[in-house]
Parts: structure tokens; C-alpha cells; sequence
């Protein structure tokens, strides 16, 4: 038997080429050798005000672009995370066994709340939402980028509470991620990473984003003022700009690059994004002409993934003594 993969990505903001490489990319590379549950967390979303109509069509967008970037819907499930119940339910049961304390360490939840006038209590239970979606499937394997690590690490320590506690229910994932995705940074501040939530115009490469504003949006990253890359002394900004392009093309070598003039050099990561954008946003427009198609593939993947929620559910009201 295959063994399972979970990830998920929220549908707020504008999905982005970090989100790409550093997750959605992977999930299509990997998908064929697991059985793969990709996941549209909009339960996660609202855990921050979101405005509903435009909630409704970015979950058929995110559903869109990650078939349009080689999510194979006859090999891999999508789902839409409040279309199967057992996440909230689960999500209840796992909060009463995690301590107040583990989340208010999570270093996410400190950076979004400084961020809120009210701080909402789902802004504090994001990550046993988090665990709730991984443990729902007993996920072996969980694909994230580097940020969530922190997350990971505290479903396997809820998980392993909740086991010693009520005896084996869950699968406790693996810590190290087998593939771990480019940590994508800022275009108009290399130093924090590029976020669905930050605005700033300059900030992130949108998948959407038609090529003129992609190649504007690389010409005018912020680098700092050496002439030429140099590979052995470059800064943060270059740095990342070499990331995006290796990630969209492994033609790109530091040795390809270095001594090249900024503008020059700018030119070719630009090149490298739009060859790897634009055959999605082809894809995309496809997927998107009948909006039919979408509903059917969320429909088909919570058909397929219902029967091993609910088994879950049950096994867990069953080993805290709740009504079955
Ligand atoms: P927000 O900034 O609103 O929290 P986000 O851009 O981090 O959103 P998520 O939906 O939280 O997006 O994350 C989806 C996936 O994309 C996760 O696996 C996450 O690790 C990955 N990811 C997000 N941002 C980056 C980035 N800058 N570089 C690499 N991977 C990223
Ligand atoms: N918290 C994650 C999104 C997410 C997720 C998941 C990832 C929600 N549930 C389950 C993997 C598995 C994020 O912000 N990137």
C-alpha cells in the first residue's frame, strides 16, 4: 500500500510563486508515489476576516491553478477542508488534549496576532486545525515549506499526547520532510518571505499575473548596488532572485549567472519565471472555461476521502469514551 501525503494551502490573497515552488510544485512531483490528499484549507482562511463572495471564488481558483500546475486529479485527491466535517470535529477533540501553552509558542500565531487589533480565538487554534487535517488521514507524510515546521512538530507532539493518553489512534508523521521546497523571499524585501497576506505591489509574483507586470515586478526587486553578480559575496536580494530562477529552471547554474550586470541578470530570472508560468495560466484558462469541471473534481475528491474521515472520527470517539 501507498503510503499517505497531506498538505494544505489556504485560499485567501493571491497564490503566488512561493507558494509554487516551495509547495504546490513538489505535491505534483511527488504525487504518483503516494496516495496524495491536497487540500484547500478555507477553514484556516477565515481564521482572519475574509470577505465571503471573494472567499467562495478563490477556493475554484486555488482548485484551478493547482490543477493547472500538474495537480493530476486521477492520481490525487482535492479537497475543499470544509466540505468534510470530521476536520472541525476532530479539530474539538484534539484541542481539549493540547496545552494552552504550546500554541501560544507558535512563532506564526505571535506574527499574525501582532498584525490584528482583535485577536482571534481561531488565530490561536490554527495549528490543531493544522494537526486535525494531517491526523483526519493518518498522513505518513506532510509536504511544506519550511515555515510550517513548527506546525508539523506540534501535530506529532499532539498526536503522541492524544496516543499515550487514549492509546494508538493516530499515525504520528515524520518529522523531516522529504522534500522541502525553496524558501521564497520578498521581491521588495528579500529579508522576510513572500507572503499571501503582505500587500505592497512589488512584494510577490502572483500565478495570475499577466507576463508584462511578472517581467516589471523582476526588473524593480530590490538588490543592493554592486554592478554584477558575484556569487560568492551576493546580498539577499540576488540571492533570492537566483533561487526563483533556479526553481523554474534547472538550466540556470550560479556559474551561468556570475559576473552578469544586474539588468542582465534580472532579464534571465525573468525568463526563467514566464517560461514557467505561462504554460499554467494556459492550463488555467482551460480548467477555468467550464466551471463545472472544478465542482466535479471537489466532489469526487471528498467522495473518495469521506469513508477514511469518518473511520477516524469514529476511532477517536471511541477511545475517549464519546457517544458512537
Ligand atoms: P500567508 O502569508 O497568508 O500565511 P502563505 O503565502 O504563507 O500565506 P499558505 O497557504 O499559508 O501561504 O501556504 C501554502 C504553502 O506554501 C505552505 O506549504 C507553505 O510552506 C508554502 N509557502 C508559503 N510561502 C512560501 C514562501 N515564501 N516560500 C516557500 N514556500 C512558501
Ligand atoms: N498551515 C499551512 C496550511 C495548512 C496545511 C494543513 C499544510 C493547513 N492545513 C495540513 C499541511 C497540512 C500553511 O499556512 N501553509
Amino acid at each position: 500500500m501507498k503510503a499517505r501525503v497531506l498538505s494544505g494551502l489556504q485560499p485567501s490573497g493571491q497564490l503566488h510563486i512561493g507558494n509554487y515552488l516551495g509547495a504546490v510544485k513538489n505535491w505534483a512531483e511527488i504525487q504518483g508515489g503516494y496516495e496524495s490528499i491536497f487540500c484547500i484549507v478555507d477553514l484556516h482562511a477565515v481564521t482572519v476576516y475574509q470577505e465571503p463572495k471573494e472567499l467562495a471564488a478563490k477556493i475554484r481558483e486555488t482548485a484551478a491553478l493547482f490543477l493547472a500546475a500538474g495537480i493530476d486529479p486521477e492520481q490525487s485527491s482535492v479537497i475543499v477542508q470544509s466540505s468534510v466535517s470530521g476536520h472541525a470535529e476532530l479539530a474539538w477533540m484534539l484541542t481539549c488534549v493540547t496545552p494552552l501553552g504550546w500554541l501560544q509558542r507558535m512563532t506564526q500565531f505571535k506574527a499574525k496576532a501582532e498584525k490584528q487589533e482583535t485577536i482571534g480565538d481561531g488565530l490561536l487554534q490554527y495549528p490543531v486545525l493544522m494537526a486535525a487535517d494531517i491526523l483526519l488521514y493518518q498522513a505518513a507524510i506532510v509536504p511544506v515549506g519550511e515555515d510550517q515546521s513548527q506546525h508539523l512538530e506540534l501535530t506529532r507532539d499532539i498526536a503522541q499526547r492524544f496516543n499515550s493518553l487514549y492509546g494508538q489512534t493516530f499515525v504520528v508523521p515524520a518529522t523531516h520532510l522529504p522534500i522541502v521546497g525553496a524558501r521564497i523571499m520578498g521581491l521588495d524585501d528579500p529579508t522576510q518571505k513572500m507572503s499571501k497576506s503582505a500587500t505592497g505591489s512589488g512584494h510577490a509574483i502572483a500565478l495570475l499575473d499577466d507576463l508584462k507586470t511578472i517581467q516589471k515586478k523582476i526588473l524593480r526587486a530590490t538588490t543592493d548596488s554592486q554592478p554584477a553578480v558575484d556569487v560568492e559575496t551576493m546580498g539577499p536580494g540576488i540571492a533570492n532572485l537566483l533561487t526563483i530562477a533556479q526553481a523554474c529552471d534547472s538550466s540556470v547554474t550560479k556559474e551561468s549567472v556570475n559576473g552578469m550586470r544586474y539588468g542582465d541578470f534580472k532579464k534571465r530570472v525573468a525568463e526563467a519565471v514566464i517560461a514557467r508560468l505561462e504554460p499554467i495560466q494556459k492550463r488555467y484558462r482551460e480548467v477555468t472555461a467550464d466551471p463545472a469541471y472544478i465542482d466535479g473534481i471537489l466532489t469526487r475528491g471528498r467522495e473518495h476521502v469521506l469513508p477514511i474521515a469518518e473511520d477516524t472520527v469514529r476511532k477517536v470517539k471511541s477511545a475517549m469514551g464519546l457517544y458512537v
